[in-house]
């Protein structure tokens, strides 16, 4: 049976973001092509069989993007984005969480199965400038492509915008196994999809840009690279694709109209290979492909484009041919019964601009709006109330959990739909069903990815407790300590102190 290849992104067209009022078209560099930046591997500070030792540091650098002045950036143990990390399933990993920032950060690894809050690393687990946090955990959950970024409450947009944004590799056995292209930087590619605007000076301004719907920028940065290509040696190609933007979706596909394979997402590994020739992905969200280049000589390029824009050229080299088959059934995605005698969670996002809220409220971070007991298997509907006149997809994500789309609508999800999840975009005037269980305990956050939505309020949180422990308590960040020691880091009062997602706050008359 030959399978088919999708041709469409899926999401509902009259509220792709390029509707926005405030819509930042892509526009391509004018500046010479690049090679694409591959971030290093970090390497650990020692591992033995069982464990593995890192120290990730958040610190401020500069860096060569465009001809000229260098550009102030942010990042993970280099001056922008981060070196990548490798979690081996099974293994006990011990990291300290260095911050040379000149304010306080979080590292909230975003997709990792972990306790929360401070593990996790939400807004509760702050580490001050010149401090370090240790956290430990092991490994708990299959392959998978997923990424630490910083979630400072209500800074997180700025400071992610400012760089602070790594891969994570989740590695296992299953995966291993399968015929996937695996060999880093060569034929297995991180991509990280972000857009900025460059000021005087080539450098960034966070508030010039500031948009509460989401900052956005005209110019495509890959990997932080400004108009980069890679060069092809294999047949084919894996690429990690994170959209790591603020609030840009990507709409991508190939010159040619070359079709390829998504074979994982956020999650992991899909249950069956998927073959398409378009791929939307909103704030967050990850997928795998696998590019095959057999039908492309030696010489050409191949582009990827979003929209129409060219934001990658892939040049093909010789090659060694392979004809590799991915088979018709990757991996086995367990789909738990609900627990018997569990309503159905409601959860709505409502909003734009300043008005963004979950539930009618806006996020408070001593305020714990659900429960629920670590092991057991709901169903959530998260329903977008916007409507598909001025509406947009807001990608919803939780923290704690890797999730299984049930329904949109009523309807079946999305071809790619059918493994583990963390991030959904859910169209104007939808609900999705989800199955969401947490096998570890803590306060963990779930909201809007675009992140300024998340700063602005479009954000709840959620105990999952143990039945041994049910009312645990928690120490949670307060505004008041934040305010003080942001107020404190940049020598100035606490009533002089404006963070950028305050004024969604101020504008609805709330207190934060
Ligand atoms: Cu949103």
């Amino acid at each position: 049976m030959t399978k088919p290849t999708y041709t469409d992104y899926f999401f509902d067209e009259p509220a792709f973001n390029t509707h926005d009022g405030g819509y930042v078209p892509l526009e391509e560099p004018q500046t010479p092509q690049q090679p694409l930046r591959i971030p290093p591997l970090l390497k650990p500070d020692k591992e033995t069989a069982t464990d593995t030792y890192y120290t990730v540091e958040a610190q401020a650098g500069e860096t060569q993007l465009l001809p000229g002045k260098k550009t102030q950036t942010w990042g993970y143990n280099t001056t922008l984005l981060g070196q990548t990390l490798v979690f081996a399933k099974g293994k006990r990993m011990h990291i300290d969480l260095k911050n040379s920032l000149p304010e306080l950060t979080t590292f909230h690894w975003h997709g990792l199965n972990v306790p929360g809050p401070y593990t996790d690393g939400g807004c509760h687990a702050p580490v001050y400038p010149g401090e370090t946090r240790h956290i430990d955990f092991t490994v708990d959950q299959p392959a998978a492509t997923l990424w630490l970024h910083a979630h400072p409450c209500p800074s997180t947009a700025e400071q992610v915008w400012h760089g602070l944004a790594g891969m994570v590799l989740v590695t296992d056995q299953t995966e291993a196994k399968l015929p996937f292209p695996r060999n880093y930087g060569v034929d297995d590619i991180p991509l990280v999809l972000q857009d900025r605007r460059f000021h005087d000076d080539n450098q960034w301004d966070y508030n010039a840009d500031y948009d509460p719907d989401g900052v956005q920028g005209p110019t495509p940065m890959i990997n932080g690279t400004i108009n980069p290509y890679f060069d092809v040696t294999t047949q084919r190609i894996r690429l990690r694709i994170l959209d790591g933007a603020n609030r840009r979706e990507w709409r991508l596909h190939f010159s040619h109209d070359l079709p390829f394979t998504q074979v994982a997402s956020d999650g992991g590994v899909l249950p069956e290979p998927v073959r398409f020739t378009h791929l939307m992905l909103t704030c967050a969200e990850r997928a795998e492909i696998i590019v095959d280049f057999g039908s492309v000589q030696p010489g050409e390029t191949v582009t990827l484009y979003s929209d129409d824009v060219p934001i990658v050229r892939f040049r093909i080299h010789d090659y060694q041919r392979e004809d590799v088959q991915l088979p018709d059934h990757l991996v086995d995605i367990p789909d738990p019964a609900v627990t018997p005698g569990m309503p159905v969670r409601k959860v709505v996002m409502s909003g734009m601009d300043e008005q963004v809220m979950i539930d009618g409220k806006k996020f408070a971070m001593q305020r714990i709006d659900a429960k629920q007991q670590v092991g057991n298997v709901e169903l959530w509907d998260v329903t977008n109330t916007n409507d598909m006149d001025g509406g947009m997809v807001h990608p919803y994500h939780m923290h704690g959990t890797q999730f299984l789309v049930v329904s949109r609508n009523g309807h079946a999800p999305y071809p790619n739909e059918h493994g583990f999840k963390d991030t959904v975009g859910v169209n104007p005037g939808e609900t999705v069903r989800l199955k969401v269980w947490f096998d570890k305990p803590g306060i963990f956050m779930y909201h809007c990815h675009i992140i300024e939505h998340e700063d602005g309020g479009m954000m709840a949180q959620i105990q999952a407790y143990d039945p041994q422990e049910p009312n645990k308590k928690y120490q949670l960040m307060d505004m008041d300590t934040l305010m003080n020691a942001v107020a404190a880091e940049r020598g100035i009062d606490v009533k002089d102190l404006h963070l950028a997602g305050m004024s969604s706050y101020e504008k609805m008359g709330m207190d934060m």
